[in-house]
């Protein structure tokens, strides 16, 4: 792991697993960010036709990665990996004007989960190298972000690819969870 992450989780390490999962629609850098994280060796597993879960586990942290969208068929088998979830990474491609709608949509619809309730939100408005992209400010809007109750967030913008923004947002994160562990 790197030594900045594993510093930053340092002082999560306890008996209790962690578990964060990193979703959103394809191609918004999700599996990027798994490998900026340098948290461990990703290993991918298909548990039942349709999607590809990535995990990385590293000591009692662990990090699950698939991709929302497209076929709703499949969406009760993603329960199996809900529960006991700390924190939601939830992954926005900035400059995909054409799909924050089915974006947003996704998220309300993890949000609506009883078994997510209490998770922690984060969003990262990625893409943020490219021309033209929305703010983080317009991506917020778009997911209806301010009108949340009951939820502790954040929304951070990122360049998975530049590896910008990924340490602010990381270290809010382990504050956040910390703040809930005491
Ligand atoms: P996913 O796992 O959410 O599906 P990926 O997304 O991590 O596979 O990323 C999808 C594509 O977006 C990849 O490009 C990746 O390099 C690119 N990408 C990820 N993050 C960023 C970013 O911050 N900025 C830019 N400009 N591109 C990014 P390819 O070409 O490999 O499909
Ligand atoms: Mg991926």
């Amino acid at each position: 792991m790197g030594s900045f992450f594993s510093n930053l989780f340092s002082s999560l390490w306890g008996s209790k697993e962690i578990r964060i999962l990193i979703l959103g629609l394809d191609g918004a850098g999700k599996t990027t960010i798994l490998y900026r994280l340098q948290v461990g060796e990703i290993v991918t597993t298909i548990p039942t036709i349709g999607f590809n879960v990535e995990t990385v586990t590293y000591k009692n942290l662990k990090f699950q990665v698939w991709d929302l969208g497209g076929q709703t068929s499949i969406r009760p088998y993603w329960r199996c990996y809900y529960s006991n979830t700390d924190a939601i990474i939830y992954v926005v491609d900035s400059m995909d004007r054409e799909r924050i709608g089915v974006s947003k949509g996704e998220l309300v619809a993890m949000l609506e989960e009883e078994e997510l309730s209490k998770a922690t939100l984060l969003v990262f408005a990625n893409k943020q190298d490219i021309d033209g992209c929305m703010t983080a400010a317009e991506v917020s809007n778009a997911l209806g972000l301010p009108a949340l109750r009951d939820r502790q967030w954040q929304i951070f913008k990122t360049s998975a690819i530049k590896g910008e923004g990924l340490d602010d947002a990381m270290e809010w994160l382990i504050n956040a969870l910390k703040a809930k562990q005491n």
